[in-house]
């Protein structure tokens, strides 16, 4: 009786979390559709199908990021030029601020950010389940699922990016632009000078104990840049101790005009 209680029980749980998976990836793009009016046209179901097929019955370290190219293209959405807003480091103060304003979207502000938000998952070679426990860890491997999907979904982010191009960095870092950041090794890579015409750093600092915009790794940020964007750097400093106070951020920033 014991074992077949274990049996049911195990079976039971792995059944519910790919399947409370669907339901959450369901239920945000439905979320979604309904406070974006303009994205009507999408299916909720056919984008959970496609977003399964990219790593479903796949060692979860051997899901390249082309495993997602069919979900990127089920998820067209038109960039919204000069409100684009990309960040290293800052997750947190970035949207707690663009929540609370429309005048910037980053890529979780857009379905497909909004949908994969903060999830795990990963499949196994020869099953059809879709597991969100027991995966690996993000540094454990360079096909990681999770890790395939961001770098595929900021590079498409970044290749649309045009006009005029915002990204907040951290201050309170050794290395605010880091090589190994999705935004230096991925995006910045991908930005278009013929779509694109400035990029705007805002560098989010600590009182007293901060880097400036002269930090030598926002030089190396300028130099990958193709030099018709015009760069410039923002310092906005942050008055709370350890945690962002993103209320005297946003303040800062709301006043610099863009
Ligand atoms: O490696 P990062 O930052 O530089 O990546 C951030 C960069 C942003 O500009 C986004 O466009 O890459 C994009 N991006 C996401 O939108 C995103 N949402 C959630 C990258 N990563 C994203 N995540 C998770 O944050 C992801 O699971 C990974 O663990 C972090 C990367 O954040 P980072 O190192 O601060």
């Amino acid at each position: 009786i014991l074992a077949i209680s274990l049996w049911v029980a195990f079976s039971h749980k792995q059944y519910n979390s790919g399947d409370s998976l669907k339901e959450t990836i369901i239920s945000r793009c439905q979320t979604f559709i309904q406070n974006n009016r303009t994205s009507s046209a999408y299916d909720c179901q056919k984008i959970w199908t496609v977003f399964e097929q990219a790593f479903v019955g796949k060692d979860p370290c051997n899901v390249p990021t082309d495993a997602y190219d069919s979900l990127i293209n089920t998820i067209i959405q038109d960039p919204i030029c000069n409100k684009m807003l990309f960040w290293s480091k800052t997750k947190h103060i970035v949207h707690e601020f663009t929540e609370k304003r429309n005048c910037f979207q980053t890529l979780e502000d857009t379905l497909l950010g909004y949908i994969m938000d903060g999830l795990t998952w990963c499949g196994k070679e020869g099953s059809n389940e879709t597991f969100t426990t027991g995966c690996p860890s993000w540094n454990d491997c360079v096909n990681h699922t999770v890790k395939s999907f961001w770098n595929r979904a900021s590079a498409a982010f970044a290749e649309a990016a045009c006009g005029d191009v915002s990204a907040m960095l951290n201050g309170s870092i050794a290395t605010p632009f880091t090589p190994t950041s999705i935004f230096a090794s991925i995006e910045v890579k991908r930005f278009n000078a013929d779509k694109m015409r400035s990029l705007t750093v805002f560098l989010v600092t600590q009182e007293n104990d901060g880097k400036s915009c002269d930090d030598p790794s926002l030089k190396n940020l300028q130099k990958e840049l193709d030099p018709k964007l015009k760069y410039s750097c923002v310092s906005v400093a942050n008055l709370a101790e350890q945690s962002l106070n993103s209320t005297s951020v946003i303040a800062e920033i709301s006043v610099f005009p863009l």
